[in-house]
């Protein structure tokens, strides 16, 4: 009877409970969706008793598998979406709901930010600008317009660490995750005193920051009888989905670039050394692995354009599958490359790399009477690999290129996909079998803090298989002719999406 491991993945659609053999295995999944609510145009909250519903919900749904017994869980490693404000009162009682990584109400706080402290300054202590889908601008904003909830605030959680301490009675966070509030100090893998202090944000509000594998908690005999686990389970600190995501799919050595067609999109290097991009363009994060950064480019909207755009167009009840990614993506595959002239903006939730601007919105560019349903979808694949190839370009800029890149997420699992992001980039593909990498890889931390792996890069190795890989093909001149056009619409259109904001702001202002 092998070891298991639990990775719970709180994603932003649902939360996952995985459960991974110490072969590397998925021995059984299951996922539990929730609701965002949106309480005005690119404002996004989620509730986290909602959360903890769906995450007890899936991980009672797992254990019912008849393919594994409770007694071989040996620990739990946490991950999920990184960045949002789950304010806490002195008791532990959550005092509003969390205001999410794609949340885009805190542009004005954020100038505030960069007035009081300076961007660069910002950059040099925690080695990013301040971003609006980042935790510490949050925060001003609710001091701003929410201060009576904002004078009760003793304790701000991250997303996954509210569910810890659900689980554990812990407060505490990782070092991944902890690089997405504005309020670390990336490279010395601590909390930034300057920052706290510059912000005037308690620092007793922060919870204690460990290394993504090392052991932060225990599960309370009280949750262990609830859900039927064995008491005292060790809880790994954990990482941020995409963190977690590149332990999952191996991506845990200086050199290899991967990356992520989840809701959001994301390019990911891997770097030994702390290293910033100066002008802030892309993130520099701590890795999940101990003593590693890593480089990111996220756009806030990939597969999650697709989504939006099956659940808009051609579903009555979104959420079912009454309509399958499968059959829209196999729709647009009789569609010829460029869509017949159709260019698609995919700033759905505005964007962060490489504008980093709230008020980007989503555009079709060049619509036409014949243009169809597949043309749409065949665009919305398209404007989404662009994107990504601005945040390879970024790396580019910094010396980082890549001869072959890893490829995981939803996305990542059409062909169709895959060919067209491999001629946007012109490089080689390669796509992993391992689905759910975030979960995976936060169980693969809770084996290394349980001792059953020596190193992080051991237990990714046990995982991780190559499904197959997509060669670039000869669309290259006209993708690189289309991506020319595709990168010229945001500079020209960026005083129209601020223009269009300010009248958004009056009308919701008068109502
Ligand atoms: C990373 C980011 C997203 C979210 C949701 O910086 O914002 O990846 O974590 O997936």
């Amino acid at each position: 009877m092998p070891t298991c491991f639990l990775g719970i993945d709180l994603g932003t659609s649902g939360s996952k409970a995985l459960i991974l053999a110490n072969d590397g295995t998925v021995v059984t999944h299951a996922t539990r969706e929730y609701e965002t609510k949106i309480p005005r145009p690119s404002w996004t909250e989620q509730d986290p008793d909602d959360w903890w519903t769906a995450t007890r919900e899936a991980v009672r749904a797992a254990l019912r598998s008849e393919e594994v017994r409770a007694s071989q869980i040996e620990g739990i490693g946490l991950t999920g979406q990184m960045h949002g404000l789950v304010p806490l009162d002195e008791q532990g009682r959550v005092l509003r709901p969390a205001i999410l990584w794609n949340d885009q109400r805190t542009s004005a706080a954020c100038d505030r930010i960069h007035e009081r402290v300076g961007r660069e300054r910002a950059v040099e202590l925690t080695g990013n600008p301040v971003l609006p889908g980042f935790t510490a601008p949050k925060l001003l904003w609710m001091r701003r317009h929410e201060a009576d909830l904002y004078d009760q605030i003793a304790t701000i959680l991250l997303p996954k660490d509210f569910l810890r301490y659900k689980l554990t009675g812990t407060y505490a966070t990782d070092v991944s995750d902890a690089s997405g509030t504005a309020l670390f100090d990336v490279e010395h893998r601590t909390w930034s005193d300057q920052m706290t202090e510059a912000l005037d944000v308690p620092s007793s509000w922060l919870p204690p920051v460990t290394e993504s594998p090392t052991v932060s908690a225990r599960l309370s005999s009280e949750v262990a009888s609830e859900l039927g686990l064995p008491s005292d389970l060790p809880v790994v600190g954990g990482a941020g989905d995409q963190a977690a995501g590149a332990v999952g799919s191996a991506a845990v050595e200086e050199g290899t670039v991967s990356i992520t067609m989840g809701t959001s999109g994301v390019v990911f290097a891997t770097s030994d050394q702390y290293r910033a991009d100066p002008d802030g363009r892309l993130h520099a994060f701590c890795h999940a692995v101990p003593d590693t950064w890593h480089l990111m480019g996220v756009m806030l909207s990939a597969a999650g354009s697709l989504r939006w755009f099956r659940d808009v167009f051609l579903q009555d009840n979104p959420g079912e599958n009454d309509f399958s990614y499968d059959e829209l993506v196999s729709e647009a595959q009789s569609v010829s490359p460029g869509a017949d002239g159709l260019l698609f903006l995919p700033y759905l939730s505005g964007e962060r790399t490489p504008h980093a601007d709230p008020n980007a919105k989503g555009v079709f560019f060049g619509l036409h009477l014949g243009h169809d349903r597949e043309h749409l979808t065949r665009a919305v694949l398209e404007g989404v690999s662009f994107g990504l190839r601005d945040s390879m370009e970024l790396m580019n800029d910094l010396g980082l290129s890549a001869k072959e890149i890893r490829v995981s997420g939803g996305g990542a699992q059409s062909g169709l996909w895959r060919q067209i992001l491999a001629d946007v980039l012109n490089v080689r593909l390669v796509h992993t079998t391992v689905p759910h990498v975030a979960a995976v890889g936060a169980a693969l931390l809770a084996g290394v803090g349980a001792g059953t792996y020596d190193t992080v890069a051991e237990a990714s190795r046990t995982t991780y298989r190559e499904a197959g890989s997509t060669a670039p093909a000869r669309e290259r001149d006209l993708y690189d002719a289309l991506y020319e056009r595709f990168t010229s619409l945001y500079p020209d259109l960026n005083d129209h999406f601020d223009a269009l904001a300010d009248v958004v702001d009056r009308m919701n202002e008068e109502n």
